[in-house]
């Protein structure tokens, strides 16, 4: 099974992805959080992305694309993966499409957490005061919202156009929009 979740900073993917991804035997692999780990041990990795993330811009798509082609050649995404937070941008898409089509392989499903602006803001403030995420403050957070806006919000017509988009209300308790995911997710595959 080779799934992406999709959503604005804030919809819920971290949240969701890792039930996700063992209900489907599959590891869930987060982008965001293997730059926040290099950055916490101080990798060359970590040196060259902490700036950019601090500031809510996106890693540059080369040495992106290179970390997740690096982590799905790894023996654990035999039966397949969920990507958290890739891909962000059109270059990244096609840097996706390149790997699979090598490997003779296909996504599944492309699930989306809909939510609206307000309450994304309001999460990512709340986990500043519970975290102290070095990205979760008001300049950061509305940056990230307009690269949300400008480079990630259009693949999902790109997804939709292939007919892998499931799109999922992100708004509620973080155990109804896992049984609302669970659920959309299976009625796609059944389709
Ligand atoms: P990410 O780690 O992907 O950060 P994010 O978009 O904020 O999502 P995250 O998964 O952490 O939060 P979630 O919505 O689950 O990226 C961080 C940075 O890394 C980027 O800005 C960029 O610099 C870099 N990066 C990552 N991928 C990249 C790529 N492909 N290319 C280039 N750069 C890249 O949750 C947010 C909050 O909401 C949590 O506190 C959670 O508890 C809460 N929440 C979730 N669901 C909820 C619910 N149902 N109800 C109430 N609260 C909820």
């Amino acid at each position: 099974m080779r799934l992406l979740i999709m959503g604005a900073p804030g919809a819920g993917k971290g949240t969701q992805a890792p039930a996700l991804a063992a209900h489907h035997g599959v590891p869930a692999i987060s982008t965001g959080d293997i730059f926040r780990a290099n950055v916490k041990s101080g990798t060359e990795l970590g040196k060259k992305v902490e700036a950019l993330l601090a500031a809510g811009d996106l890693v540059p798509d080369s040495l992106t694309e290179e970390i997740i082609a690096d982590r799905l050649d790894q023996p654990d995404t035999a039966n397949g993966f969920l990507l958290d937070g890739f891909p962000r941008n059109m270059h990244q898409v096609e840097a996706l499409d390149a790997y699979l089509t090598s490997k003779g392989q296909a996504l599944d499903a492309v699930v989306f957490l809909d939510v609206d602006p307000e309450v994304l803001i309001t999460r990512l403030l709340r986990r500043a005061e519970l975290e102290g995420r070095a990205d979760d403050n008001e300049e950061t957070i509305r940056r990230r919202m307009d690269i949300y806006s400008s480079e990630t919000k259009p693949l999902l017509d790109h997804y939709a156009a292939k007919g892998l988009l499931v799109d999922v209300n992100g708004i509620g308790s973080v155990e109804e929009v896992d049984a609302r995911i669970q659920a959309a997710v299976k009625e796609h595959l059944a389709k």
